[in-house]
């Protein structure tokens, strides 16, 4: 595919360089960060110059960011969002100027995406993270603890320190924020940046809900087709879209994650896909992250890649995360091997649909 990327953390930040990323073949994009920036503060020009700078040095593109995190302040709804919201926009149009297209991002409130196993053994030896409702404990400390604990040293996109010692704080200061309320602040969010987006043409593509259904009281509002329908109408615009991520909407098994695709590729409305598999375990929806070939986990990757290949889809696509494998010790689910696998697969599969359409 001619958008394929591959997220990386930054130097500091990652154990795979920009070269490793440039040999794996069908790669031209890369999915890039600050990772340091905590959300809520401006993206400086200067250090976006130097990311786009290193990524074209090495003979890639930077046109997709994931994430620009949003500041919990505007999730809940304080009156310190519209300063929040300020600084959103000067990063939007800062990334606008050094070229970037698509921005990824998600309204999760306090946590990112969650695993209950970031090191599950799989029968092949490999070990990949899963999610198991049993081990979900009712204090979210002990999660949070637990990941970053089990991270390699590394610290996780969505658990970045600050934010996590912030825990008992933040679960308070959503108390009174139902799906309804967080719903109103995506609104709120959404009608301030998007005309900004119109002008400096830059999509926002919202990421679903990761796993996609309320965990510890806290309202979940993007995590199936009708949830994705009612954040296309908060703010009519082709700016105002989506990443499909396959793994966290197949992670609930009533989701067609084909079906969604052709219906908001339609659209238009899908600006950049997470190719990911996952396995379920039982029938309560528990599940491990796999191997994206299709007969290793419950999502069919052909029917996914068709359904894109049928919209004629020009947007940007990634493997989301891997198995460690191959004595790979580095963050979780964002080793080198399985990632480049992905890849290989999913541009495999995109060559064969192509030419039994020619
Ligand atoms: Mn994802």
């Amino acid at each position: 595919m001619k958008n394929m990327g591959f997220r990386w953390y930054g130097d500091n930040n990652d154990s795979i360089t920009l070269s490793d990323i440039r040999q794996i073949p069908g790669v031209s994009q890369v999915v890039g960060t600050l990772f340091d920036i905590p959300a809520g503060e401006v993206w400086p020009k200067d250090q976006i110059k130097h990311l786009k700078d290193e990524v074209e040095a090495a003979g890639l593109k930077l046109e997709v960011i994931e994430s620009v995190n949003i500041h919990d302040d505007i999730k809940i709804g304080l009156p310190t969002r519209d300063q929040y919201i300020e600084n959103y926009i000067e990063t939007i149009r800062n990334l606008a100027e050094y070229g970037v297209k698509v921005i990824c991002y998600n309204f999760m409130p306090v946590f990112d995406w969650v695993r209950t196993d970031l090191h599950y053994l799989l029968p092949d030896g490999s070990t990949a993270m899963a999610f198991e409702q049993k081990y979900l404990t009712d204090d979210p400390q002990s999660i949070a603890d637990a990941m970053q604990k089990n991270s390699n040293g590394y610290v996780q996109a969505g658990w970045e320190p600050e934010r996590m010692a912030e825990i008992k704080r933040l679960m308070t200061a959503y108390k009174d924020v139902d799906t309804e309320k967080l719903t109103a602040n995506l609104k709120y969010f959404l009608d301030a940046i998007i005309p900004v987006c119109e002008k400096y043409d830059v999509r926002m593509a919202m990421h679903p809900d990761d796993p996609p259904r309320e965990l510890f009281g806290l309202p979940r509002i993007y995590k199936n087709r009708d949830d994705m329908l009612k954040i296309e109408q908060l703010h009519e615009s082709p700016y105002n879209g989506f990443t499909i991520c396959c793994g966290s909407l197949g992670e609930n098994p009533q989701n067609d994650v084909p079906a969604i695709i052709r219906e908001f590729a339609a659209k238009d409305r899908v600006f950049f896909i997470h190719g990911r598999n996952i396995k379920f375990i039982n029938d309560d929806g528990d599940f491990h992250e796999s191997a994206a070939l299709s007969s290793e986990g419950s999502l069919d990757m052909y029917e996914i890649m068709k359904a894109l290949y049928d919209n004629d889809y020009q947007g940007y696509i990634r493997p989301d995360h891997g198995r460690d494998i191959w004595h790979e010790n580095g963050r979780p689910g964002y080793g080198l091997y399985d990632r480049a696998l992905s890849i290989n697969y999913l541009n495999g599969l995109w060559e064969a649909i192509n030419k039994d359409h020619r």
